[in-house]
C-alpha cells in the first residue's frame, strides 16, 4: 500500500537567531527539542554567527545559526512546530525585529515557494540578510532561492561586522 505523501521525509533550512538572555543555549534547546520529535531529524547545523542587529539598530547583537531538517511534517505544521518552540522558550514578542529570546524561521522546504496568510517560503528576506546567509551557507551553499544559489546571494550581500563564534557545528549538542 502506498504511504501517505504527507508522510515522507522533507528536507527543510531554518534560520535561528536571539539576542536576550543566553541565545546560544535557547537555539541549543530549541534544535534538541526539534531533533527529539519523531517527526523531525536535525541533520546539519552550521557555525555560530555574531551579527549586528538589522532592522532596529539600537538593541544588542545577535547570535545566529542555521540548520538542515528532514521532516514528515508539512510546511505548515513545520512552522507550528517551531512558533511552539519558541514560545515553549518564553520569547518575548514586543515589536517588530526587536529583541527575542530566540528566532526560528523555516526559510526553504524542499524547492518549494508558496505563499500564504501564515508562511511564506522561501523566507521573504532571507536573499537580503548576511546574518541568513553565512550560516547557511556553511550547509547549503549551492541550494537555490529564487534562482540562485545561497553562496551568489551571499556574495552580494553586506556581511559588516559578522563574525564567526564557534569553531564548527557542534555547539547544539550538550
Ligand atoms: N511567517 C511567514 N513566513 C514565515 C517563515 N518562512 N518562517 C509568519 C517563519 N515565520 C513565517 O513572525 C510573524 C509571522 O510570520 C509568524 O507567525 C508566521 O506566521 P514573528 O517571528 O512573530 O515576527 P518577527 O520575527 O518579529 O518579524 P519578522 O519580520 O518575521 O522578523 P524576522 O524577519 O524574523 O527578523 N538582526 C540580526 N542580526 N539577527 C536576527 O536574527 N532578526 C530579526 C527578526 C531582526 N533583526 C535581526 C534578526
Ligand atoms: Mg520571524
Amino acid at each position: 500500500m502506498n504511504m501517505d505523501a504527507a508522510q515522507e521525509w522533507h528536507r527543510a533550512t531554518l534560520g535561528l537567531g536571539g539576542n536576550i538572555g543566553d541565545p546560544i543555549a535557547a537555539m541549543a534547546a530549541a534544535l534538541q527539542r526539534l531533533d527529539a520529535r519523531d517527526d523531525c531529524r536535525v541533520v546539519a547545523v552550521s557555525r555560530l554567527y555574531r551579527t549586528p542587529p538589522w532592522g532596529k539598530t539600537d538593541q544588542a547583537d545577535f547570535y545566529n545559526a542555521c540548520a538542515v531538517v528532514e521532516t514528515r511534517l508539512s510546511p505548515e505544521a513545520l512552522l507550528d512546530a517551531c512558533l511552539e518552540i519558541e514560545r515553549e522558550m518564553k520569547r518575548v514578542r514586543i515589536e517588530r525585529w526587536g529583541p527575542r529570546t530566540i528566532d526560528m524561521d523555516v526559510l526553504s522546504y524542499d524547492a518549494l515557494e508558496c505563499r500564504t496568510d501564515r508562511l511564506e517560503v522561501p523566507h521573504p528576506r532571507m536573499s537580503e540578510r548576511a546574518f541568513v546567509l553565512m550560516p547557511l551557507a556553511d550547509i547549503a551553499a549551492s541550494m537555490l532561492v529564487h534562482g540562485r544559489s545561497v553562496a551568489a546571494w551571499l556574495n552580494e550581500s553586506d556581511k559588516t561586522g559578522i563574525t564567526v563564534a564557534s569553531e564548527n557545528g557542534d555547539w547544539w549538542r550538550r
